[in-house]
């Protein structure tokens, strides 16, 4: 496995690149372009801006989470062409500069979900959390307003604002679209992209969807292991693949996420694993947790052991951590607890690996 963290970029970010590079191991950095506008081109410069700062501290990038979808992508109206072919420049800039995985979504409107943002743990610490009748009785509009209100100051990955202004527009022209069409549209803009992967050797990576249920009526797909299933066969390559977000599709309690690993790794199918933990305190409540096992409901040597078996040669990182010893980050994406996090799931794997040589 290669170990990754992921950075929002300098001057949007608490972490620093010296942090990261002192995180024992020293993973690479998983990045992005946070200001260019969803379905804009990448522009080489920029790329190679980042690039050129992540290696001068003595990092790799290699992965990119994410190049997010223009809506009208997800919509599948005629306008969606023009942004499919920008994806497309993208992901060849991309690969000139040896970026091997991109990371996206494919979720209408929302990005990941949750009700709170910072949620008190009996430890004192505080983390992300979803209580189904807390979203379920706020208006969508508000819960923007409740997010963007309590992030530290900070913009979270996938809730642009540009999109999220048009709220009441988007969910109007959704109105219509159910999972079959949202599957065709997810075909569509595969088949296009694909073929571009395979010429530059760049492995597409979708992320589950955050929760892996519908949310205010909207379709959601990437949420089990059938739907990850005909995912994958939609176009039939190496290229088309998955983040693993164990935290994500385990959510969901039917989502066995060591099977899921063993099956799609089997296949060649995972690009990108995201470890992490979480509690569950009713069937569709829970709050994220310290990645140890005992401090969740998921078993992460179980999830590592899988990895192990299948014998994981792609990239990881750990995912979320709790806001811990007072730090003042983006939720979520503090220093301490992921690092803590990438520790044990280092320390996780050279046990599993040297008690299997
Ligand atoms: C949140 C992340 C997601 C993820 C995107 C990938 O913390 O897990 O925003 O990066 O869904 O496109």
């Amino acid at each position: 496995m290669k170990m990754t963290f992921r950075w929002y970029g300098e001057n949007n970010d608490t972490v620093t690149l010296k942090q990261i590079r002192q995180i024992p191991g020293s993973p690479g950095v998983v990045g992005a372009l946070f200001d260019v506008p969803v379905g804009e081109v990448w522009e080489k410069d920029d790329i190679a801006k980042l690039k050129k700062t992540v290696e001068d501290a003595g990092l790799t990038l290699e992965v990119i989470e994410s190049v997010n979808v223009h809506e009208d992508i997800k919509l599948g109206v005629s306008s969606r062409d023009k942004y499919i072919e920008n994806y497309k420049t993208t992901i060849r800039n991309l690969a000139e500069f040896g970026i091997k995985v991109i990371c996206y979504n494919f979720m209408p409107i929302f990005d990941w979900l949750r009700s709170d943002l910072a949620y008190p743990l009996a430890d004192g610490s505080n983390a992300l959390c979803y209580i189904d009748e807390k979203v379920k009785a706020v208006d969508p509009i508000d819960l923007v307003k409740n997010i963007g209100d309590n992030s530290n100051g900070f913009s979270l990955p996938g809730w642009e604002p540009e999109r999220l202004a048009e709220l009441t527009s988007l969910f109007e022209q959704y109105r219509e679209m159910d999972e079959e069409k949202l599957f065709a549209n997810l075909k569509y803009f595969l088949e296009q992209i694909i073929p571009v992967c395979e010429e530059c050797d760049v492995k597409m990576a979708i992320h589950p969807d955050d929760p892996p249920w519908s949310i205010y009526g909207l379709p959601r797909i990437v949420t089990c292991k059938e739907n990850l299933d005909r995912l994958v066969h939609l176009v039939d390559s190496p290229y088309n693949g998955l983040t693993l977000c164990s935290g994500s599709l385990g959510a969901n309690k039917n989502n066995n996420i060591p099977e899921m690993v063993r099956y799609f790794g089997k296949m060649g199918r995972i690009h990108f694993a995201h470890v992490r933990n979480i509690k569950f305190f009713g069937d569709r409540d829970f709050h994220e947790s310290a990645h140890l096992s005992s401090d969740g409901s998921l078993d992460l040597y179980e999830i590592m052991k899988a990895y192990h078996d299948i014998g994981f040669d792609g990239y990881i990182r750990p995912d979320h951590g709790r806001i811990i010893w007072d730090e003042v980050a983006r939720p979520g994406y503090g220093l301490y607890d992921r690092a803590l996090g990438i520790a044990y799931l280092q320390g996780l794997w050279e046990a599993i690996d040297k008690e299997n040589r």
